[in-house]
């Protein structure tokens, strides 16, 4: 019991530990619309500190799901990272150390099921 305990403390703090307040090594400035996001092909390079810099260009949905409103940008774990609710004309940023080699899913779960808002992310 005991055991599984500090594994699951384990887990969480690895995982956690992708989001970080180190100083980027490099900036990366995404637009996010109904039209998906652009660039919505990314490759950067493992190890380094990356800040995402997320502008919504519309409200997406918009007022369909309560205090959900805006875009998200959502990496899909391992890195399990979510900039929630930019709103249309907003700017959010994210920094993350990119620790995990291979190639992940961003994505906007508020309207992925509509609008065309996925992207690929490559570690290398
Ligand atoms: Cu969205």
């Amino acid at each position: 019991m005991k055991k599984i305990f500090l594994l699951l403390v384990s887990v969480f703090v690895f995982f956690s530990c992708t989001q970080t307040e180190e100083k980027p090594d490099s900036v990366i400035e995404i637009k996010v619309s109904k039209d998906g996001y652009s660039p919505d092909n990314i490759t950067v390079k493992q190890g380094q500190v990356v800040l995402f810099r997320i502008t919504a260009l519309d409200d997406g949905i918009s007022a369909g799901y309560g205090d959900n409103v805006g875009h998200c940008f959502y990496i899909m774990p391992p890195y399990d990272v979510m900039v929630k609710n930019i709103k249309k004309g907003e700017t959010k940023e994210v920094k993350v150390k990119m620790v995990f080699p291979g190639d992940f899913l961003f994505t906007c779960p508020y309207c992925s099921g509509i609008f065309p808002t996925k992207g690929d992310l490559h570690v290398k």
